[in-house]
C-alpha cells in the first residue's frame, strides 16, 4: 500500500477503498479559524452535542485580526467562549496562522485532521491525512461524526536529486502546479516519494502540501521519517512521532517525476496559481509591493533566509515590503536571535503573525501595482485591488526583489543559503487556552454581529427559476463570496454578506436574485475552486439559489452546496452551457424522484423550448441530504 491507502485504511468507517466510491473516515483532530469558525460553531451548537468527541480540536484566531468595528471582536469572543464550553482548545490572536501553529504544536503523523480551511493539507507535511472542508462538515466531525470523501486516486510525485542553492520548496509546488494545473488534482491525493524527500525539512514539505490545495487535490502527503522525528523532537514532542512510509511495492494511479536539481526560481503570474514560469523568463519587471508570510511560507526557516538576504541592505525606495512571521514561536525566535532586527533595519514593515494581506486584511496594493507575494493564491481582486497584478514566489525571490525593486533571481546571489534547522524550537504555549473541564457553567457570549444562519427546506417536487448569472471557467469562492477587510467582519452575518455574493462577476447579482425569488447559477468548469468558505453556498442559499449547473465543480464547494441543499448539476453535453442565457426560465419536474433514483435527468429551458441533460453524481447519503434540504436537516432527521 501507499501512504494514502494506509492512512485511509486505518481510519475507514465505511465504504470500499475503490477510487470513485464514497468512503467515511474517522476524524482524530479538527481545526477551525475565525472566518469560517463562527459558522462552524453555530452549526455545532445547532447539532446539539455537549462536548467534542475528537482526540483534539483547536480553534485559531488568525484571519480577522483587523478590528475596525466591533464585529471581529464579537466573533472572537463568541469563539473563545463557545470553545471553552465544548472542549476545544483556543489559540488566541497573536499566536499565529492556524496551519503553521498546528504543524508546530499539534499535528501528529498518522492521524486524520479535518479543518474548516482549504489549506489544512499543510499537515500532510508531517504525515497526517489532513483535509479541508466546509464548517458544517467540521462541526459534524467535532461531534464524533465521520467525514465522507470520494476514495481518491493517488498520484506519486517522485522527487529525485537535490535543490540548487536558493531554489526553494515553493518552486517545487509551483512546478507541480505548472504540470498538473488548478484542476489537475481533483479527486486525487498527491503523495511525495523518492530520494529527494530526504533533502526537505518539515516546513519545506509543509509548503508543498499546503499549496497542493491549489491543484484542487483532496490532500497531499509526505512520509513521516527521521526528519519528521527530528522536527517533533525540536518541538519537544518526540512522543508524537510514528514512522509512516509506503510499502516498497506500493502502487499508484499516476506518477510524475521531478528532478529537484533541474528546478530554478519560479513565479505564478496573475491571476492563477498555475500560470507558472521561471523568474528568468518573466524578466526584471518593476515591483511595487512585496509581502512575505502566509501559511505557505512563514516558517522559521523561511524567515531566516529572508533575514539573511535583507541583512545590511535597504528595501528599494519604490517598494513596500511587509513581513508576517507565521507564528508567535517564529516571531519570538527571530527576535531572540537578531534576525528580526536585520529585517527592521532593512526597512521591512513587520506585521502581526496572522493571515493579513493574504486574505485582503490590509496592505492592498496601489492601482495597477505589481505585488510579489509568498502566498498561495493570486486570484484577481483577492488583494483588495482589482487592477493589481499578484505574482506568487518563494521568500528568497521576494526578499531579493524587495531590495532590487524588480523581480530577481536569487540563484545569482553569492552568499550561502545554509540555515540550520534549530535543535530546539522556542516552545511556549501560553497563548493556547484549554477548554473548561466541565463546560456547563461557561456562558457563550453572542454579540450583535452573530446572526442565525440560513437553512434550507425539503426539496420540492418541482424546482424552477430563472438563470440568474452565467459565469466562466475557474470561478473561485473569492468571486462567489468575496472576502476583504470590509467583508470579513461579516462572516457570521449571512444576510449582510449575501448583498455582495458574486459581485466581482456581476454587481447586480444579489438584487436580481432577490427580485426573481431565487433561481439557478450557470457556470463553466472547476466552479468554486479555492477557499473552503461555506459562505459561498450559504449566501446563494439565502438569496434563493436552488441549483448550480456547471461544467464541473471543485471538491469542497460541491460538498458545501450539498450540505446547504443546493443542487450541484453538471452538463452532460458541455455545449448546452452556450445555449442558456440570462433570465431563461428553467424547470426540473419531479425533482425529488430524480434526486432519489437517477444520476441523469432533464432540465427544461421554457424560454427557449429546449431540454438539457444534467448529471448529479451523488452518493446515497448525499441524495438523502438533498431531499432533506441539507446536512443539518438530514442530521436532525436521523437523530430523531
Ligand atoms: C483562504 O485562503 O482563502 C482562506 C481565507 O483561508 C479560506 C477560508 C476562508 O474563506 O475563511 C480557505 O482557504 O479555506
Ligand atoms: Fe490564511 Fe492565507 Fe493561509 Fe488562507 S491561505 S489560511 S488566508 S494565510
Amino acid at each position: 500500500m501507499n501512504i494514502t491507502q494506509k492512512l485511509i485504511k486505518a481510519h475507514l468507517v465505511s465504504g470500499e477503498m475503490i477510487p470513485g466510491s464514497e468512503i467515511a473516515l474517522r476524524i482524530d483532530q479538527t481545526l477551525t479559524q475565525d472566518s469560517t469558525g463562527t459558522m462552524a460553531y453555530l452549526e455545532f451548537e445547532a447539532i446539539g452535542i455537549d462536548r467534542v468527541k475528537t482526540k483534539r480540536s483547536v480553534a485559531y484566531i488568525d484571519h480577522n485580526t483587523l478590528q475596525s468595528g466591533f464585529e471581529n471582536a464579537d466573533d472572537h469572543k463568541y469563539i473563545q467562549t463557545v470553545t471553552k464550553k465544548h472542549g476545544i482548545y483556543f489559540s488566541r490572536p497573536g499566536n499565529g496562522i492556524c496551519h503553521q501553529v498546528h504543524l508546530e504544536r499539534f499535528g501528529i503523523p498518522g492521524q486524520t485532521l479535518l479543518g474548516s480551511d482549504s489549506h489544512t493539507p499543510t499537515g500532510g507535511g508531517i504525515g497526517m491525512l489532513a483535509i479541508g472542508a466546509g464548517g458544517m462538515d467540521v462541526a459534524v466531525a467535532m461531534g464524533g461524526g465521520e467525514y465522507y470523501i470520494t476514495m481518491p486516486k493517488v498520484v506519486k510525485v517522485n522527487l529525485t536529486g537535490k535543490l540548487k542553492p536558493w531554489v526553494a520548496a515553493k518552486d517545487i509546488i509551483l512546478e507541480v502546479l505548472r504540470i498538473m494545473t488548478v484542476k489537475g488534482g481533483v479527486g486525487k491525493v498527491i503523495e511525495y516519494a523518492g530520494e529527494g524527500v530526504k533533502t526537505l525539512t518539515v516546513p519545506e514539505r509543509a509548503t508543498i502540501t499546503n499549496m497542493g490545495a491549489e491543484l484542487g487535490a483532496t490532500t497531499s502527503v509526505f512520509p513521516s521519517d527521521e526528519i519528521t522525528k527530528a522536527f517533533l523532537e525540536a518541538q519537544g514532542r518526540v512522543e508524537d512521532y510514528t514512522e509512516i512510509k509506503a510499502d516498497d511495492d506500493a502502487t499508484y494511479d499516476e506518477e510524475i517525476t521531478i528532478d529537484l536539481s533541474s528546478l530554478s526560481p519560479m513565479a505564478a503570474k496573475p491571476h492563477m496559481p498555475d500560470l507558472v514560469d521561471t523568474v528568468k523568463n518573466i524578466g526584471k519587471i518593476k515591483v511595487d509591493q512585496v509581502a512575505i508570510g502566509s501559511c505557505t511560507n512563514s516558517s522559521y526557516m523561511d524567515m531566516m533566509k529572508v533575514a539573511k538576504i535583507l541583512k545590511g541592505k535597504t528595501v528599494h525606495e519604490d517598494v513596500s515590503l511587509v513581513i508576517s512571521p507565521g507564528s508567535k514561536q517564529v516571531l519570538n525566535m527571530l527576535s531572540a536571535n537578531g534576525a528580526l532586527a536585520d529585517m527592521i533595519a532593512a526597512g521591512a514593515r513587520i506585521l502581526e503573525s496572522a493571515c493579513g494581506p493574504c486574505i485582503g486584511m490590509g496592505q492592498s496594493p496601489k492601482t495597477d501595482a505589481v505585488s510579489l507575494r509568498t502566498f498561495n493564491r493570486n486570484f484577481e481582486g483577492r488583494s483588495g485591488t482589482k487592477s493589481a497584478k499578484i505574482y506568487l514566489v518563494s521568500p528568497e525571490v521576494a526578499a531579493l526583489s524587495a531590495i532590487n525593486g524588480y523581480l530577481s533571481d536569487p540563484t545569482e546571489l553569492d552568499i550561502s543559503n545554509e540555515i540550520t534547522m534549530p535543535e530546539k524550537f522556542l516552545v511556549n504555549d501560553n497563548m493556547v487556552v484549554s477548554p473548561a473541564e466541565e463546560g456547563n457553567d461557561v456562558e457563550v457570549v453572542r454579540g450583535p454581529n452573530i446572526k442565525p444562519f440560513p437553512t434550507n427546506v425539503k426539496l420540492p417536487e418541482k424546482v424552477s427559476g430563472v438563470s440568474l448569472i452565467k459565469v466562466e471557467d475557474n470561478i473561485t469562492t473569492d468571486h462567489i463570496m468575496p472576502s476583504n477587510a470590509k467583508l470579513l467582519p461579516y462572516r457570521s452575518n449571512i444576510p449582510y454578506l449575501a448583498e455582495f455574493c458574486l459581485a466581482p462577476c456581476d454587481e447586480n447579482f444579489a438584487t436580481r436574485a432577490k427580485e426573481a425569488n431565487g433561481g439557478f447559477i450557470i457556470a463553466g468548469s472547476n466552479y468554486g475552486q479555492g477557499s473552503s468558505r461555506e459562505h459561498a453556498a450559504l449566501a446563494p442559499l439565502y438569496l434563493g439559489v436552488k441549483g448550480v449547473i456547471a461544467k464541473s465543480f471543485a471538491r469542497i464547494h460541491m460538498a458545501n452546496l450539498v450540505n446547504s441543499g443546493i443542487l450541484p448539476m453538471t452538463f452532460v453535453n458541455e455545449n448546452d452551457y452556450d445555449d442558456i442565457d440570462l433570465n431563461d426560465e428553467l424547470v426540473i419536474e419531479n425533482a425529488t424522484e430524480m434526486v432519489k433514483n437517477q444520476d441523469r435527468f432533464t432540465v427544461k429551458n421554457v424560454t427557449k423550448g429546449k431540454e438539457y441533460q444534467v448529471e448529479i453524481v451523488l452518493s446515497e447519503r448525499q441524495r438523502e441530504m438533498m431531499l432533506a434540504g441539507g446536512l443539518l436537516n438530514y442530521t436532525r432527521e436521523k437523530n430523531q
